[in-house]
Order: C-alpha cells, then sequence, then structure tokens
C-alpha cells in the first residue's frame, strides 16, 4: 500500500525489516541500546557486532523513551540503523502515545539530517513493548504524515510490518487518516 504526501511517498509493507534496501532502518531498542529479541535481535544478528561496538562508544548512557540515536548498518543493505526507543504500554496513562510519537518523529528526523532520502521502521513497540497494534499503527502514522507535510521533502517512509495482523492494522489507520479506500 502506498500513499502520497506532497512530494513524499508513505508505504506499508509486510516483512523482514532487516532485508530492506533503504538507506536508514529503524530498529526497535531499549532505553540501554543494549540489544534484545524482536527487532533488535535480528538487527545485531544480520549486521554483526559493528552496530554494538558503534553504539557502546557513542551512546554509553543509552537513549531516552521516547527518543532514538543512529549508527552504521554493519552488515546489513541499509546504509544507517536509527535505534529508536519507544515505551512500554503500561494502560495510556503514561504518556505512551508522546514517547512513541517522539521516538518516531526524532528517528524521521535523524534520516534527514543523515541525508536519507529513504528510511523503513518496524511497528515500534508493539511486540516486547505490547502497545496496542491499531492505536500504535494511528499514533506512528499520523507522526510521519504531519512529519512528512512539515519537512515538504520527496522522501520514502516505508513501515514494515512483519506479519498480516500487524499490516491490516496499519493499512485500516492508514486508510482512515487520509480517507482513501
Ligand atoms: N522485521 C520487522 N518486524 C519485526 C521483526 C523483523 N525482523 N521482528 C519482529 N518484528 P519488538 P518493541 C515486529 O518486540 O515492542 C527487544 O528485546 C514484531 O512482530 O521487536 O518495541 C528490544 O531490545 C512487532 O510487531 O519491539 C527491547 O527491549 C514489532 O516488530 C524491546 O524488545 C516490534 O516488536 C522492544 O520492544
Amino acid at each position: 500500500m502506498r500513499h502520497p504526501i506532497g512530494s513524499a511517498v508513505i508505504e506499508l509493507h509486510q516483512g523482514d525489516i532487516t532485508a530492506e534496501q533503504v538507506e536508514a532502518i529503524v530498529n526497535a531498542a531499549n532505553s540501554r541500546l543494549a540489544g534484545g529479541g524482536g527487532v533488535d535481535g535480528a538487527i545485531h544478528r544480520r549486521g554483526g557486532p559493528a552496530i554494538m561496538a558503534e553504539t557502546n562508544a557513542k551512546y554509553p548512557d543509552g537513549c531516552p523513551t521516547g527518543s532514538a540515536v543512529i549508527s552504521t548498518a554493519g552488515n546489513l543493505p541499509a546504509k544507517y540503523v536509527i535505534h529508536a526507543v519507544g515505551p512500554v504500554w503500561s494502560g495510556g496513562n503514561r504518556n505512551e502515545r508522546e514517547l512513541l510519537a517522539g521516538a518516531i518523529r526524532r528517528s524521521l528526523e535523524l534520516a534527514v539530517e543523515h541525508g536519507c532520502r529513504s528510511v523503513a521502521l518496524p511497528a515500534l513497540s508493539c511486540g516486547a513493548y505490547r502497545y496496542p497494534l491499531d492505536q500504535a499503527a494511528r499514533v506512528a502514522l499520523s507522526t510521519a504524515i504531519g512529519f512528512l507535510r512539515e519537512k515538504g521533502q520527496s522522501e520514502l517512509v516505508r513501515f514494515v510490518l512483519f506479519d498480516a495482523g500487524a499490516y491490516g492494522a496499519f493499512a485500516a489507520a492508514l486508510e482512515e487518516l487520509t480517507g482513501k479506500k
């Protein structure tokens, strides 16, 4: 699924984010940048030790929840990995929405600051961190749409969803937000 926003495009793909041929891929990291399972595990496994070596050296204090930092992509096809730290879902009254939007916005800013014209993001916070998919999809997509409308650059923002359930939730949210079937 594809939706133009000015001269930019938002795309939804189902698949494994580590295989994406884009300039930057976003990792679903934790605030210690310590590695883990899910997207994080797959990125470090396929990207190799260069990624962790760089984040340890550059960001010894980790990255706050709601923000992101950037590193090499090691052996992955992308040029950069952007390590975004989404919130753990704890019912919706702990600023989860703002923190998720912040992590996504900072990721998109870092991509632009590093000259990337294409970036792929996973469904941040929707795995181990248990953010409800439908709500996360609306937050993620409205943040990306808002960013692209403001920045107005020709860019590709691709959400890469691992399974049909996540793809369906993002597709429904994109239709709802853009008023398009
Ligand atoms: N490509 C695309 N999406 C994937 C992939 C993949 N290879 N693998 C899983 N997903 P998660 P979080 C989906 O748990 O919730 C880690 O331990 C998955 O189905 O990766 O932000 C970190 O170290 C789900 O929809 O990230 C942190 O401690 C989505 O990606 C913590 O988990 C996000 O799931 C972060 O948790």
